[in-house]
């Protein structure tokens, strides 16, 4: 009872965790429990097994040995240490934005029955960007042409890439000058591994600075692809009502779950549960309807275009399968804990993987691709129905707590009246102090959620206005920080502001690709101010990341001139170079850098502290 209150400020994930105890479920904060105390030299960054003629370490007290077999020092270490978690972050999210490419380019083709174009005006947009004739062609053509630009963005035909052009004029000279204007998508993650492959590069700086340019191609390339393609194929995110937390599910019917991060088989599976053969069918066998409900980052695909119930963030995966309620989930792929296929042997549970390129223990493969997608999903969704005869008794402790989604860029933009004018009105008037993101993942090591909602909390009492992704934004949607009426949360400006626009004070721009739709806000913005990105009154925050990927998203906010909070200490404390450069020296090569603040409290003062800073720099309190 009192671990389940130390280890989640959540009501449903306490229940569910004293749950979870009952029924003899290992979750991931035992096994982390099991783990500890964890490697003092892998904290530190400070082991390195990539060459065979170690592994090595360095005695971070001078005591034992300083260097590698290779000769490699402290700050080599650390440095390409870090080098590969951002290489290892950028292909994830960018090879997510591949599959979107190759699902446009099959549509194209039609060769994607089931798929279509949902917004033939972003279509037609995006394409003008990539100078792509589109009058008076059919959408199908200029899909196919974009598909094809679109994937020259991930070798090495390009200079630049082809949208860093959204970013302002300011921040592409200085990724010129400073050599970290990205090339090629692939291109930039292949030259990291190549200079971290032993006796490459090993320069401490030239390997940070191309980790920056390793990161910026995912967030002005992979991520941003792969947000652009899933508007285009599904529909540019509208605000809409969703519910969130355990309480989603439904006791009277069938409750199929999608976790992972590509909407590529959540849209198919929603389509699927949508079709009334197939609700008949599940009314024949005694269920009331289908429930669709997400997890993780492949559920905010859904909740932002389609209102879908999200039923938790990433540490509650197994504890949504210990309800006992969940007739299937179908995994794609990251975040996915490879726990999960045991937690759902407890159970009915019928777990499915469907990517070619994601296996897991314990789960039924049954792969997707866009010429099956449409097929599968129905039998996928039929399979699930006939198991919801199978279930054992359920456990549903709480009640969903209602929230709003869909706020993209244009639908922000769309609330303000087409312009960014009003918002920035109330930046310069000093009603709103500026923005921040509350980014990314949960991790076991902070007390899950609490990181989240206390940062969040304190910056809209002091009239930041929050925009948020990921498992953060789940963690918020289930505080109640996403309704109108949370303007009472905010101060008194905010509150204003929020309460005129009929807003909440907290906006939920997606999944963690989605962190791009924050990078064009501040563009937008910043183009609005004729300033650069690092003028503005924002800040970036990551209170609970754990994932390769928030170490490349961090990294591209910061390189795009966002002062970025982490909680959790990355590996780097090894080398006092290292961590000199990532929160003093960056500042002067691209105008921002990083922060560590484990207590969300005092994380939440540095952003306000940095906000006012920066008020003060553009002159507007004076
Ligand atoms: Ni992004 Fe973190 Fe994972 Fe999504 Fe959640 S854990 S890096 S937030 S689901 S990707
Ligand atoms: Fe050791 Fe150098 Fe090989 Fe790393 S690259 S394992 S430090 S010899």
């Amino acid at each position: 009872l009192k671990d389940a209150e130390k280890r989640t400020v959540t009501e449903d994930g306490r229940l569910m965790l004293e749950k979870a105890e009952k029924d003899r479920i290992e979750t991931v904060w035992d096994r982390y429990a099991a783990q500890t105390p964890q490697c003092g030299y892998c904290e530190m960054g400070l082991s390195c097994r990539i060459c065979n003629m170690g592994p090595c370490r360095i005695d971070p007290f001078g005591e034992g040995p300083r260097q590698g077999v290779c000769g490699a020092d402290a700050d080599i270490i650390v440095a390409r240490n870090l080098g590969r978690m951002v290489a290892a972050g950028a292909a994830a999210h960018s090879d997510h934005g591949r599959d979107l490419v190759e699902v446009l380019a099959a549509v194209a083709e039609g060769k994607a029955p089931g798929y279509g174009i949902a917004d033939p005006d972003k279509l037609k947009r995006v394409a003008a960007e990539y100078g792509i004739e589109t009058e008076g062609k059919p959408p199908h053509a200029v899909a196919g042409a974009l598909a094809d630009a679109m994937m020259g963005d991930f070798g090495s035909r390009r200079k630049e890439l082809s949208m860093v052009r959204r970013a302002p004029a300011k921040r592409r000279e200085l990724w010129r000058k400073t050599g970290i204007m990205p090339r090629g998508i692939d291109r930039e993650t292949s030259e990291m591994m190549h200079r971290t492959h032993m006796g490459v590069d090993n320069g401490w700086q030239s390997l940070l600075l191309h980790a920056l340019r390793n990161a910026l191609s995912d967030g002005w390339g992979g991520s941003m692809i792969a947000t652009e393609v899933s508007d285009i194929l599904f529909g540019t995110p509208k605000p809409s009502a969703n519910t969130v937390n355990v309480g989603v599910l439904k006791a009277d019917q069938v409750n199929i779950i999608v976790h992972g991060h590509n909407p590529v088989v959540s849209e198919m599976l929603l389509q699927a549960c949508q079709s009334p053969d197939i609700i008949d069918l599940a009314k024949a066998k005694g269920a009331a309807g289908i429930n669709l409900a997400g997890l993780c980052c492949t559920g905010n695909e859904l909740l932002m275009r389609h209102g879908i119930p999200m039923a938790g963030n990433h540490l509650m995966t197994e504890l949504v399968i210990a309800t006992g309620a969940v007739d299937m989930m179908l995994v794609d792929y990251q975040c996915i804990m490879p726990s999960l296929g045991k937690t759902a042997s407890c159970y009915h549970t019928l777990m499915i993987s469907t990517s070619d390129k994601a296996r897991f223990p314990g789960m039924t493969h049954r792969e997707f691709h866009p010429e099956n997608a449409r097929d599968l999903a129905r039998d996928l969704v039929k399979e699930a129905v006939e198991n919801f005869g199978r279930r054992g008794r359920v456990y549903i402790p709480v009640e969903p707590v209602p929230s709003l989604g869909g706020f993209s860029v244009e639908a922000i933009l769309g609330a303000l009246g087409g312009t960014p004018d009003p918002l920035l009105d109330a930046v310069k008037d000093g009603r709103i102090r500026g923005a921040a993101g509350v980014v990314g993942c949960n991790n076991p090591k902070i007390k899950h959620d609490y990181g989240h909602i206390t940062l969040t909390r304190q910056l809209i009492e002091n009239d930041i206005l929050v925009l948020d992704t990921g498992c953060a934004a789940i963690a918020n949607a289930k505080a109640g920080f996403k309704v109108a009426e949370a303007a009472e949360y905010a101060g008194p400006g905010l509150k204003a502001v929020c309460s005129a626009l009929g807003i909440p004070p907290v906006l939920h721009m997606g999944s963690c690709v989605d962190n791009v739709r924050i990078l064009l806000l501040a563009s937008a913005l910043a183009d609005s101010l004729g300033c650069d990105i690092s003028d503005l009154p924002v800040a970036g925050s990551a209170p609970e990341w754990y994932s390769e990927k928030a170490v490349s998203i961090g990294a591209y906010f910061v390189a795009s001139g966002v002062y970025t909070v982490l909680g959790p200490m990355p590996p780097i404390t090894g080398s006092m170079n290292v961590v000199k450069l990532l929160t003093e020296g960056l500042n002067d090569v691209v105008g921002a850098g990083f922060a560590v603040e484990p207590d969300p409290e005092k994380a939440g003062i540095l952003i306000r502290r940095h906000i006012e800073s920066k008020r003060k720099q553009l002159g507007l309190d004076a």
